[in-house]
């Protein structure tokens, strides 16, 4: 079993703690907790850099190994690091299991080592017609992130 954590943080009082673990060949279950977020949907993002010297600016794009599009985490289109949004309730946190096949922790496209980055909006999950919608979802700024 393979295990890794990101530690999330930002310049606007938003925290949080994300956890992956993956068994073998199998999925890597994301378990997370965050808080000092406005209520609603979050983007939920796997960035390519763990670079975060200038913040969450510098975690360059969504990570995309293989070339993709921006899409929703079901969809085979799709950037490995789109994971989709994140619930937040209204007392600002959010605690969500996700699972999914295509961030493992070892190998050529590990995850280890790349930003956990939460946006301010929606993710429209490649769907909103947006100019940004097969980039990044066109879910705003980048309010956390964290390796
Ligand atoms: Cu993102
Ligand atoms: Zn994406």
């Amino acid at each position: 079993m393979v295990k890794a954590v990101a530690v999330l943080g930002s310049s606007e009082g938003v925290t949080g703690t994300v956890h992956f673990v993956q068994e073998g060949d199998g999925p890597t279950t994301v378990t997370g907790s965050l808080s000092g977020l406005k209520p609603g949907l979050h983007g939920f993002h796997v960035h390519a850099l763990g670079d975060t010297t200038n913040g969450c600016m510098s975690t360059g794009p969504h990570f995309n190994p293989v070339g993709k599009e921006h899409g929703a985490p079901e969809d085979e289109n799709r950037h490995a690091g789109d994971l989709g949004n994140v619930t937040v309730g209204d007392n600002g946190t959010a605690t969500f299991t996700i699972t999914d096949k295509q961030i493992p922790l070892t190998g050529p496209n590990s995850i280890v080592g790349r930003a956990v980055v939460v946006h301010s909006d929606p993710d429209d999950l490649g769907k909103g017609g947006h100019e940004l919608s097969k980039t990044t979802g066109n879910a705003g700024g980048r309010v956390a992130c964290g390796e």
